[in-house]
């Protein structure tokens, strides 16, 4: 028996870029409420949004200053409480995302924590600095120490992403206490569950010195500790379990093997992760030093999980990464094939797919020409750290293009018409110019546009019971192919071939033909340029 969030597509709202009501230039709730039958449309079973709770905005919303509050600029209290009924009548449910490895620092928990004499001084990490310098030799994920100086306090306090993104200190049973409140509040509303973001780094072991890296040097001491499981567990029993919610960890530098522990149905943890492992398949080492795109790569690391986890999320977009049609896909030459490719891919490997807004669309990534037009606080720091060490602006520059997050982040194209339909006013980042020819308008009533190719598969993988409960199996993986087939038991089997390139490619089977990309009546064994076949045996 499947659960509904195997059952289910789950969609991403990233409110800021979503839909703008009021002219801000910044979406908010209300015009998320006016298109949800647009959402609902698509066929998906429940919306991820990202936060909109209150936060002076130093990484859009993933610092917190009041867990319990909506940010004016997405709207009210009674606009929430109207979104979860609203998208409630549509059969959608609301997860929320739950940051809580770390506040704001205007969290009222941090300025009360300043004053060493306060309760909540043990509520973060401060200590002493060492011989006037930072604590420990940790780095932050935003390229920079991860440690401040406070001068209130006179100590350092911890900080694993931007200055404005204290750490809360696990290991004080205080905050859990106070995390399980914040949750049953919003449990108490309604809402299905959790998007738990970057929550299997919430336990550090030791501030000690880290074993030099070029990244993420301390990481030893945080990555996925036991006492991070047992927090975990703590939630589920305490809270989750009693509302039967939902949860799906952001867990960085996850293996296969870490993954399974976290969401092994006995332990009580996670019901899903999201690993970073076929986001990796595109760079050499970190991010930022992109490699050119090898699907034979992409195609082995997803393989190799499809194997190890009885199920998970599949994504290929989110907020953090760039297009996947600009990535994985063609945009220039194949843009339409090869977006429909990756949603084939998406919608008939096994597990739970979430669609990032817009990538139903094949939004591609930005159009900008330099530095001015980005405003994501990670590609400000990387490119301030590139320049200290000599990188000329060019390179930088290239690096930032290709991989910077705010690749996901300019606003959904709604329309052809201004600010492609956003926002009357001035958005908070730029539209991409293409949205003159890519945008919801123009694809909502067309049968054969990308959107409506989303809509028919995952109309498809809900009634075919092989592609939403059969095994998975690979069969091929080379440089531009990969092919899987679906089994279950007393069912048809699906076999999916994947052709990611401009080339014809060969694969001699010649069962029955159930869809095509291409839109064919039957498979004669030869692939057409980005053609995603599936076939019925
Ligand atoms: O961008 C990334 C992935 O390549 C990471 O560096 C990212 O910061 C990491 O995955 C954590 O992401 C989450 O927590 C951050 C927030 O900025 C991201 O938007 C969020 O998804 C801190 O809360
Ligand atoms: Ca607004």
């Amino acid at each position: 028996m499947l659960t509904w969030w195997q059952k289910q597509v789950i969609y991403q709202i990233y409110p800021r870029s979503f839909m703008d009501s009021n002219g801000d230039g910044i979406g908010d709730l209300p015009g998320i409420i006016a298109r949800l039958d647009t959402i609902a449309d698509l066929g998906v079973g429940a919306i991820w949004l990202s936060p909109v709770y209150s936060s002076p905005d130093a990484d859009n919303g993933y610092d917190i200053s009041d867990y319990r509050g909506i940010d004016p600029k997405y709207g009210t209290m009674a606009d929430m409480d109207s979104l979860i009924a609203e998208a409630g009548k549509r059969d959608i449910k609301i997860i929320m995302d739950l940051v809580i490895n770390h506040t704001s620092d205007e969290h009222p928990w941090f300025q009360a924590s300043r004053d060493p004499a306060s309760p909540y001084r043990d509520w973060y990490h401060w200590r002493p600095g060492k011989n006037g310098k930072s604590p420990s030799n940790w780095t932050s994920f935003f390229a920079e120490d991860c440690w401040e100086h406070d001068p209130v306090s006179g100590e350092y306090y911890l900080h694993l992403f931007a200055k404005k993104q204290p750490d809360l200190n696990w290991s004080n049973p205080a905050v859990l206490d106070a995390i399980e409140d914040i949750m049953r509040f919003w449990l108490d509303k309604g809402v299905a569950g959790f998007r738990c973001d970057v929550i299997n780094i919430l336990y550090k072991s030791s501030l000690e010195d880290g074993k030099k890296k070029l990244i993420l040097t301390g990481s030893e001491h945080y990555l996925s500790q036991e006492g991070t499981h047992e927090i975990l567990r703590r939630l589920r029993a305490d809270v989750l379990d009693r509302y039967q919610a939902f949860t799906v960890g952001e867990t960085v530098f996850v293996t296969p093997h870490m993954a399974g522990e976290l969401c092994n149905p006995e332990r009580r943890e996670l019901d899903l992760v999201f690993s970073f492992d076929h986001m990796e398949s595109d760079q050499w080492f970190v991010k930022w030093f992109k490699r050119s795109f090898h699907a034979g790569r992409l195609a082995h690391s997803l393989a190799r999980w499809q194997d190890a986890l009885p199920w998970n999320a599949l994504y290929l977009e989110n907020h953090d990464q760039p297009r996947s049609v600009s990535r994985f896909g063609d945009e220039q030459h194949w843009w339409h094939r090869s977006a429909t490719l990756l949603a084939t891919m998406l919608l008939t490997l096994r597990g739970t797919p979430f669609i990032f807004q817009g990538q139903e669309l094949g939004m591609c990534n930005f159009d900008f020409d330099g530095m001015d037009s980005i405003r994501d606080v990670e590609s400000i720091n990387v490119d301030r750290l590139l320049k200290k060490v000599g990188i000329p602006r060019a390179i930088r520059w290239s690096m930032i293009r290709r991989t910077s997050r705010d690749n996901a982040r300019t606003p959904m194209q709604w329309s052809a018409g201004k600010n492609a339909g956003f926002s009357s006013g001035d958005p908070w980042i730029g539209v991409n110019a293409n949205h003159k020819r890519i945008n919801m308008e123009a694809q909502q009533g067309d049968p054969l546009s990308l959107r409506s190719a989303y809509k028919a598969l995952i109309a498809l993988r809900a009634s075919t019971p092989a592609l939403l409960e059969g095994s998975y199996r690979t069969l091929h993986i080379s440089r531009y192919l990969f092919a899987y087939i679906r089994e279950l038991e007393g069912q048809r089997s699906v076999t999916v071939l994947l052709n990611f390139s401009g080339k014809k490619r060969r694969y001699p089977l010649t069962e029955t033909l159930l869809t095509s990309n291409y839109g064919r009546k039957d498979f004669d064994g030869t692939l057409q340029p980005w053609e995603a076949v599936l076939l019925l045996s």
